[in-house]
């Protein structure tokens, strides 16, 4: 049986940043290098930050650490230098899904779980991927439950890395093509689900990633509650990124290329 939504609480206080969907890996030496920048500007203003999901623009398994290539080694030993003195919090996203509690603990992290109900200085926050959001895309809330079966992850995990590495090059190229002929709503939350499923754990805000469409949402308007989406990050074809900060000040979203958007900002109509 399905655990209800949100059940998994966790208290953190402080500075708080989040960031998602920074899809690294072996051709993003531009976007590794902004991460590795944000990730020493976190240890001196953010007590804890938050990883949600997509991390890696592939996961093919933990042992990929034990002989880490030099990509992903310089990005490990710059988490294990911002865990020595803060915490660092993992989601799984939908192309990392395969994260472990191996890389937990090679990087000295906990790995949460895929939604969290986060008791914050700035109120109660529900935190996710944002990819089981996506209830209108049928197709991929498929391969969402298949690639999750445990004896088909154990036959994976067991194939030799270049195996994996090639599997892993097959699904995301068809991700990619699949992407560019379904409609934009398919693409996105359904609204109308989220805010039911969200509300109903009572949460100042909900707070998710995985669709690159950065923006505040209203998701209820008595009392106000903010549907807050992450950006994407990419410096390899853009100077594309950001995180959001969450303090007793409130929640703001930070984007590398452009302004502050803060909870008591003023509402824009494009991204109300
Ligand atoms: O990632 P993105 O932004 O391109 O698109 C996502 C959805 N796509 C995915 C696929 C990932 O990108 C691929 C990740 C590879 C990781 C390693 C692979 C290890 C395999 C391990 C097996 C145990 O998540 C995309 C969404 C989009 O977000 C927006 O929400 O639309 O969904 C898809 O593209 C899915 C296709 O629509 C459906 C594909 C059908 C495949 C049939 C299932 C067969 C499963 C067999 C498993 C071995
Ligand atoms: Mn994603």
């Amino acid at each position: 049986m399905k655990p209800p939504l949100w059940s998994n609480k966790l208290q953190q206080t402080g500075t708080l940043w989040i960031a998602a969907d920074l899809h690294l890996g072996p051709d993003t030496p531009a976007t590794t290098a902004a991460f590795l920048k944000f990730l020493q500007e976190a240890s001196t203003q953010a007590d804890a930050l938050f990883l949600c999901g997509d991390i890696f623009n592939a996961w093919i398994g933990d042992d990929l650490c034990q002989q880490a290539p030099a990509w992903l080694e310089q990005i490990n030993s710059a988490l294990r230098a911002y865990s020595r003195h803060h915490r660092l919090y993992l989601m799984r996203g939908n192309r990392d899904f395969l994260l472990g509690f191996d890389f937990a603990r090679h990087v000295n992290a906990e790995l949460l779980p895929e939604q969290i109900l986060l008791q914050s200085d700035a109120g109660l926050i529900a935190l996710s991927h944002g990819d089981e959001l996506c209830t209108d895309d049928i197709a991929y809330q498929r391969f969402r439950r298949i690639v999750r079966w445990p004896w088909l992850q154990a036959c994976y995990l067991r194939l030799p890395l270049s195996w994996r590495q090639k599997i892993a090059n097959y699904f995301r190229d068809k991700s990619q093509r699949q992407n560019k002929t379904k409609p934009n709503y398919i693409m996105d939350v359904n609204p109308e689900a989220v805010a039911q499923q969200a509300c109903a754990v009572d949460p100042v805000a909900l707070i998710h990633g995985h669709t690159h469409r950065p923006a505040r949402h209203i998701l209820r308007h008595e009392p106000l509650v903010y549907r807050w989406v992450l950006p994407d990050w990419d410096y390899e074809h853009d100077q594309r990124g950001g995180f959001i900060s969450i303090s007793a000040k409130g929640i703001c979203l930070v984007q590398h290329q452009h302004t502050e958007l803060c909870q008591d900002s003023p509402l824009f109509t494009s991204a109300q």
